[in-house]
């Protein structure tokens, strides 16, 4: 799969990297970012989901990621914030070239909702690509500018590191072998960042993660037939969902100012 995309990065002239931006360090793939810029391709990084978070944290980021050399910008694909700026950057980047644009990030970054933000009235062209097993599928392109195209289907990098950062980049929570355990780390994570996040998400009030996930299952109705109690596996996991489909709100501000601001982080 990741071979894929490295295919389509190599075919393309600039990568837009989609980032999660109240994780950005964590839904950065410096591999991605270095296969790029082996093959003297331009990176650009979008912090998407940026209703999620504060304007000053977004800035922080977007220095921290230009000061690196990435050109950045923040937006929220699904409220249609910052298509224009975004669209302009592109422009910018490939300086009026002509050009091709791979969207490649983690799974729920995000990708197919800014690809779907961008394509508004634009017209869309197909070209035929060889795939894997000897088929040919058709892969659509469609136009961001007159002359700049972008691939229709995102590369979508395989969440790799920890259980928690499994989560945090957009694993399939039916792949986890203990959801229950990665959502009680994703849990403390969250509350660790904000503290509210949770209760006023969900309005319940709980003392462990496990008394949430119980109240969550009741809640729902998720419960097992033959003893009567609470599947907190079900809500582990809705739980996870969620935070996939960004509905929680925390975010991880940069550590220069963290030690600014509030160094009881
Ligand atoms: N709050 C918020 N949620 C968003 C934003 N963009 C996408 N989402 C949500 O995040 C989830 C994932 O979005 P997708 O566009 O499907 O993400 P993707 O990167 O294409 O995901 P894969 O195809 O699984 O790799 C969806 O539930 C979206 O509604 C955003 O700007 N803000
Ligand atoms: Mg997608």
């Amino acid at each position: 799969m990741i071979r894929e995309v490295l295919r389509f990065i190599i075919k393309s002239n600039l990568v837009i990297e989609v980032i999660d931006a109240r994780e950005p360090d964590l839904t950065r793939s410096k591999m991605i970012e270095k296969f790029a810029l082996n093959r003297n391709k331009k990176v650009l990084i979008v912090l998407n989901k940026a209703d999620l978070v504060p304007r000053d944290i977004l800035e922080g980021w977007k220095k921290i990621f230009e000061r690196e050399g990435f050109p950045t910008v923040y937006i929220s694909a699904t409220m249609h914030l910052g298509t224009k700026i975004l669209r302009d950057k592109i422009k910018e980047v490939l300086r009026g070239n002509e050009g091709t644009v791979i969207f490649v990030g983690y799974p729920k970054t995000g990708k197919s909702s800014i690809i779907n933000a961008l394509k508004g009235s634009h017209s869309a062209s197909t070209s035929k690509i060889p795939m894997a097993h000897g088929y040919t599928k058709a892969i659509q392109k469609f136009k961001i500018d007159s002359k700049i195209y972008a691939w229709d289907s995102p590369g979508i990098i395989p969440p790799d590191g920890n259980e928690l950062e499994k989560v945090i980049r957009g694993v399939n929570v039916d792949k986890l072998e203990d959801s229950v355990k990665a959502a009680i780390m994703l849990f403390e994570r969250i509350r660790k960042y904000n503290p509210n996040a949770i209760s006023e998400t969900y309005g319940i009030e709980f003392n462990t993660p496990y008394e949430f996930f119980e109240k969550l299952a009741l809640r729902r109705g998720w419960i097992y037939k033959s003893t009567k109690e609470p599947n907190i596996d079900e809500a582990a996991k809705a739980f996870i969902r969620d935070y996939h489909k960004g509905k929680i709100i925390y975010y991880v501000p940069p550590l220069s100012m963290i030690d600014d601001k509030n160094s009881s982080l």
